[in-house]
């Protein structure tokens, strides 16, 4: 490969031939509940037992799928790639991870991750979670939440993806609609830094027009066909 230094970015569409649910199409999470109840502070301050039923059964989800070809040949292409690699995920499952991906971020969180909102600390998580649960490191009950970054909150680890997108002279972008921020403005971002772009979609994205070049179809086929 001709490229020393790459940038992946992946979003629901990734998973979706996993059984994993995307947001926006037409079947999606946002079609059958709204976004502001489960996915802001608000939503989370309003009502925690429903934001807590709604992570508890995504979590448990999550626990009955595996990776597919596309997961699959995103760790190979890590593996296999000898200048800097980093690998961008939207997504809060741990499906790259299963697949044997190294090089990650999940810039929105994990759902096998807790958070507690009174002393900040992050702590691997299995199990449900319900206003009853009590932090594993400061002992405060009431205060525990999903480790997913909502809307209005700041995604993870800004710094240290911005300064690959810097240094990226290929960015692939993988199953995301381009609807959310500021992961949408990743190609901009890059492609103002001289990098190659290209988009692997199901259909054209909100961000289309911004790439140099797109192959549309299911991840778990235009994927491996990209990357071997
Ligand atoms: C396939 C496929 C297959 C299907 N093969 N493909 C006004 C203007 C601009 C910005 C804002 C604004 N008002 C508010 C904002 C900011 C806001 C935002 O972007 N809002 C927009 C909706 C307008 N963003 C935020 O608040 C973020 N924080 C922030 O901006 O902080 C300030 C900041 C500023 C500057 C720098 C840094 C920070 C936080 C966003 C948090 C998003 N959180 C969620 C969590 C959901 C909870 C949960 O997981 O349960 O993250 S929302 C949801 O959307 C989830 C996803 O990661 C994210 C992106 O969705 P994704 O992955 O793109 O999924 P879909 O469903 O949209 O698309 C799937 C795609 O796959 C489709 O295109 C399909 O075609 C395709 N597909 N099957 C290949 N088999």
């Amino acid at each position: 490969m001709r490229f020393t230094s790459i940038v992946v970015l992946t979003g629901a569409g990734v998973s979706a031939e996993s059984g994993i649910d995307t947001f926006r199409t037409k079947d999606g999470l946002w079609s059958k509940i709204d976004y502001r109840d489960v996915a802001t502070p608000e939503g989370y301050a309003a009502n925690p037992v429903l934001v807590h039923e709604f992570y508890n059964m995504r979590r448990r989800k999550i626990a009955t799928v595996e990776p597919n070809d596309a997961h699959r040949a995103l760790a190979r292409l890590e593996r296999g790639f000898r200048g800097d690699f980093l690998l961008v995920t939207q997504n809060v499952d741990d499906l790259h991870e299963r697949a044997g991906s190294k090089k990650l971020i999940h810039m929105h969180g994990e759902h096998r991750k807790a958070l507690c909102a009174r002393c900040g600390s992050r702590s691997p998580w299995e199990g449900d979670m319900s206003v009853e649960t009590a932090c594993p490191s400061c002992g405060a009950v009431g205060h525990m939440r999903p480790d997913i970054v909502w809307f209005g909150e700041m995604p993870y680890q800004m710094d240290r993806i911005y300064d690959a997108l810097r240094l990226a002279d290929l960015f692939i972008s993988i199953g995301t609609s381009g609807n959310v921020y500021p992961a949408a403005q990743f190609v901009q971002e890059a492609g103002r830094n001289g990098a190659h772009t290209i988009e692997l979609n199901l259909e054209p994205s909100e961000t289309f027009d911004d790439f140099d070049e797109a192959i549309h179809g299911p991840a778990g086929k235009v994927v491996p066909e990209y990357v071997d």
